[in-house]
């Protein structure tokens, strides 16, 4: 197996690996569990090598325009403050990780972690030319993370393992991952990570 060793330039994001988002949560990704370990490896990686480490977390006021009950595709899930809103308490997130709060507006939707949180700034000032990505759910915010990563000409990694799909359509999360390559994504495991 090829070694991957992330340097100067790279940085972690972990999307979204909160209560609701994992199984027994008011949108549980089906398996969403099996991320969890990768991501651990992958944040001791970045730890070790002292590179930046980003965290978001979908963060819905009540009421919020995705949910159902507003007309919206989703439960309500990822109330701002509530414990399906915590980080999962297997997530071995260290103190230094950034934090980013997401679709925090009543009336907006916001898959992207760009979108309207400042991210592209925090990347841009800590140095980041490249974003290793693992979370929930592929099919929704990782990639639309990626499109607006690739987009603003930063390079993307996602960690295979480390990600997992809602799949409200059969074989949603292996097209995410299509799109995601032929977006110029590259990809990797946890377990290459060194
Ligand atoms: C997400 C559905 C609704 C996600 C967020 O984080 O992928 N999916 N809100
Ligand atoms: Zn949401």
């Amino acid at each position: 197996m090829d070694k991957l060793i992330p340097g100067v330039g790279d940085a972690l994001l972990v999307v979204d690996v909160q209560n609701d988002f994992l199984p027994g949560g008011a949108l549980g990704v089906p398996d969403g569990d099996r991320v969890l370990a990768p991501i651990n490896k992958a944040i001791a990686v970045f730890l070790a090598h002292g590179l930046p480490i980003f965290a978001s977390r979908d963060w819905h006021p009540v009421g919020h325009c995705s949910f159902r009950e507003q007309g919206g595709p989703w439960p309500v899930h990822c109330v701002a403050d509530t414990p399906g809103a915590a980080f999962s308490s297997i997530l071995e997130l260290p103190s230094t990780a950034t934090l980013i709060y997401k679709a925090t507006r009543v009336d907006e939707e916001a898959y992207s972690v760009f979108g309207g949180t400042g991210f592209e700034g925090m990347l841009r000032h800590a140095g980041v030319r490249c974003i290793f990505i693992g979370g929930l759910a592929t099919d929704y915010c990782v990639l639309a993370t990626t499109r607006d990563a690739r987009m603003r000409g930063f390079g993307v990694v996602v960690l295979t393992d480390a990600v997992c799909a809602v799949n409200v359509q059969p074989g949603d999360g292996a097209r995410a991952l299509a799109e995601m390559k032929q977006l110029g994504a590259q990809f990797a495991t946890s377990a290459e990570l060194e």
